[in-house]
């Protein structure tokens, strides 16, 4: 075989393979966006997303998530989950707990238990949902549940960049625990462009402290 023939063979495969893949090759853009109080603090944990049409069509549940009782707490603090997805509790404590939810996208109890009850609870309403245990009055933890895969939650700096977004038009949506009950998240219209890469400063107000 001649050089220049192995040459053309290797093109013709990787233009199959870039066909092959199609989307994945597709350019993308990204978003990076910080989240602040009106006097310029940064605010970590915020849940940043897109919600779009076309976002709503690529939303999938997401594996094995759990939100995990530890030494009287709920491990993470907050849960960002995908419409339809499943969620564990598994206690991780000596005590028993007594979880449940009274908000509406998703009213739920796991009478008192030890170790993991063998059901997952599912999360199929968009929306906050607000967990607590009948045992321990401190304890408080959140369900996010989007109607989005794009999403994130900000850093100890109040950042975070979502990546890999398909160009069009979203709405950014900022939610965050200190916003007052029931409060609706922030939002804001963005455009992106394929292989734009934004960056944009949501500022969050009237949080509670
Ligand atoms: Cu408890």
């Amino acid at each position: 075989m001649k050089p220049y023939s192995f040459l053309s063979l290797g093109r013709t495969l990787s233009t199959l393979c870039a066909l092959a893949l199609g989307s994945s090759l597709a350019p993308a853009a990204s978003v990076q966006v910080a989240v602040q109080t009106p006097n310029g603090q940064p605010v970590t944990q915020a849940v940043v997303y897109l919600e779009s049409a076309q976002a709503q069509r690529q939303v999938k549940p997401a594996p094995r998530l759990e939100m995990a009782q530890e030494g009287k707490r709920f491990v993470p603090e907050i849960l960002v989950v995908p419409v339809g997805s499943d969620v564990y509790f598994p206690n991780r404590d000596t005590v028993r707990h007594h979880v449940y939810s009274f908000s509406a996208p998703k009213k739920f109890e796991l009478k008192l238990y030890s170790g993991t009850p063998a059901e997952p609870v599912r999360f199929e309403q968009p929306g906050v949902v607000v967990l607590g245990c009948n045992i321990h009055d401190q304890m408080v933890g959140w369900i996010v549940v989007l109607d989005t895969p794009y999403y994130g939650q900000t850093n100890a700096t109040g950042q975070v960049q979502l990546n890999n977004l398909p160009a069009g038009q979203y709405r950014l949506r900022v939610w965050h625990p200190q916003l007052p009950l029931g409060a609706n998240p922030s939002e804001q219209t963005i455009t992106l462009t394929a292989t734009d890469s934004l960056a944009t400063t949501v500022q969050l107000k009237g949080l509670t402290p």
